[in-house]
C-alpha cells in the first residue's frame, strides 16, 4: 500500500483549515454562509407510535432566512420510545419516505439510534438548475464566481442545519451526532462533517471519485467523467484539474484528514469498480496522520484490503463487503459495530 501511496505523488497534509480552504476553492465551492436566523416547526407523521411502538415519527421544517431572504425545507426525524438522549444519524438520502431503500428504520431503532431522513432534493434539485430551492437564494443571478458552491456543498449545509435542530431536541445526544449518505451522497456526507465539528463520526458509502477515493491514477470514474455528468456538483474551478489531476493541489485524504481527531468510517463494495475501492483505502492511509495526535490512532491497517475485510481498530475505519453499489442493511450494520467498539 506503501508503494501504491508514493506512486500517487500526493500533496502533504496541511493544517484542517488551510485543507478546507482548498478544498472548498478548488473543488466544492465554499459553504453557503450561516442563516441569519432560523426556526423549526414540527408534525406528527403518524398518528401513533411506528414501528410497533418502538418510535416516533415527526416532519420537521427547518424555516431560515438566508442573505435576506426566505428558505424552508422539510426533514423527517425517528427517535426511539424512550427519554435518550440517544445518539443519532443524519442519513443525507435519496428517498423521502420512511422506511425507504436506505433508511433500515426498524434497524436502526432496534440498535438504540435516532434519526434524521433528509431527503437531498427537498434543498435543491440533482441537476444543473441553479434558480431551484437553496441555489436560487443563495445565487439569485446564478452562479458567478470560480469558488461558488455546488450542489454536493448545499446539501452538506442542510445536513448541517439537522444538527441546529438536534441542539433543541433534548432526546438527541449531540456529543453522538454522525452523518452518513451514499455515493453521491456519501462525498456529501464527508464535506458535511469535514466543515461541522459538532459531527462526531462520518460514513462514506461507497462515494468513489470527488468522495473518499484519490483521484490520482483513479482507477474507476475519474475528475473528468465527473466534471462532464456532474459539473454542478462542485464548483467551476474544479474543471481545471480534468485529465490533470497529478496538478491538484490536494487529493481526497484531505477531505478525510479534515474530520480529525474525530471518527470517519468508509465503506467499499467488490463489485464497485466505479466507486475505486482501492482508492478508497488508500485515502484512508493518506489521511491517518492527521488522526495520529493526542493520543488518537489513525488507521490501522497493514495491508490491500480483500472481500469481507474490517478494519474498526482506529479512528479512520474502512471495510470491503461484498457485492454492488448500494447502501446495504450490511453497510448500516458496519455503522452500529463502529459506533459500539468507540464508546
Ligand atoms: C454516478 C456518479 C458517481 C456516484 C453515483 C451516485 O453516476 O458517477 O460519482 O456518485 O452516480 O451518486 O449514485
Amino acid at each position: 500500500m506503501k508503494k501504491l501511496i508514493n506512486e500517487r505523488q500526493l500533496p502533504s497534509l496541511l493544517s484542517r483549515e488551510e485543507m478546507l480552504g482548498i478544498l472548498q476553492r478548488e473543488e466544492y465551492g465554499f459553504m453557503p454562509p450561516s442563516p441569519d436566523c432560523i426556526s423549526f416547526s414540527k408534525a406528527p407523521l403518524r398518528n401513533e407510535n411506528v414501528f410497533a411502538g418502538k418510535g416516533l415519527l415527526w416532519e420537521i421544517t427547518v424555516a431560515l432566512k438566508i442573505n435576506g431572504k426566505d428558505f424552508s425545507f422539510p426533514v423527517s426525524l425517528m427517535i426511539p420510545e424512550g427519554e435518550g438522549p440517544f445518539p443519532f444519524f443524519v442519513n443525507i438520502n435519496f428517498e423521502k419516505n420512511i422506511p425507504n431503500y436506505y433508511f433500515p428504520a426498524e434497524e436502526i431503532l432496534d440498535n438504540g439510534f435516532a434519526a434524521f431522513n433528509l431527503y437531498f432534493k427537498d434543498v435543491t434539485a440533482d441537476n444543473d438548475d441553479f434558480s431551484d430551492g437553496l441555489a436560487g437564494v443563495i445565487f439569485p443571478e446564478g452562479r458567478k464566481n470560480n469558488t461558488d458552491c455546488g450542489k454536493i456543498a448545499m446539501w452538506a449545509w442542510a445536513a448541517q442545519r439537522c444538527l441546529d435542530y438536534a441542539e433543541t431536541e433534548p432526546r438527541l445526544d449531540m456529543k453522538r451526532a454522525a452523518v452518513c449518505g451514499h455515493s453521491r451522497l456519501g462525498k456529501t456526507a464527508l464535506v458535511a462533517a469535514a466543515t461541522d465539528e459538532r459531527f462526531y463520526y462520518a460514513h462514506s458509502n461507497d462515494s468513489g471519485c470527488s468522495g473518499a477515493s484519490i483521484a490520482r491514477d483513479n482507477t474507476g470514474e475519474t475528475v473528468s467523467d465527473i466534471c462532464r455528468v456532474f459539473p454542478y456538483w462542485f464548483c467551476e474551478n474544479y474543471k481545471k484539474y480534468t485529465d490533470n489531476e497529478y496538478s491538484m493541489p490536494f487529493d481526497q485524504h484531505f477531505l478525510l484528514a479534515s474530520i480529525a481527531p474525530r471518527f470517519v468510517t468508509v465503506g467499499s463494495a467488490d463489485e464497485d469498480a466505479w466507486a475505486d475501492p482501492t482508492g478508497e483505502q488508500l485515502s484512508c492511509f493518506a489521511a491517518s496522520p492527521a488522526f495520529e495526535k493526542d493520543g488518537q490512532s489513525g488507521f490501522i491497517c497493514d495491508r490491500k484490503a480483500v472481500t469481507g475485510d474490517t478494519f474498526f481498530e482506529g479512528n479512520i475505519g474502512y471495510f470491503l463487503r461484498k457485492g454492488r453499489h448500494f447502501f446495504s442493511r450490511e453497510d448500516w450494520n458496519k455503522m452500529f459495530e463502529f459506533i459500539r467498539s468507540k464508546n
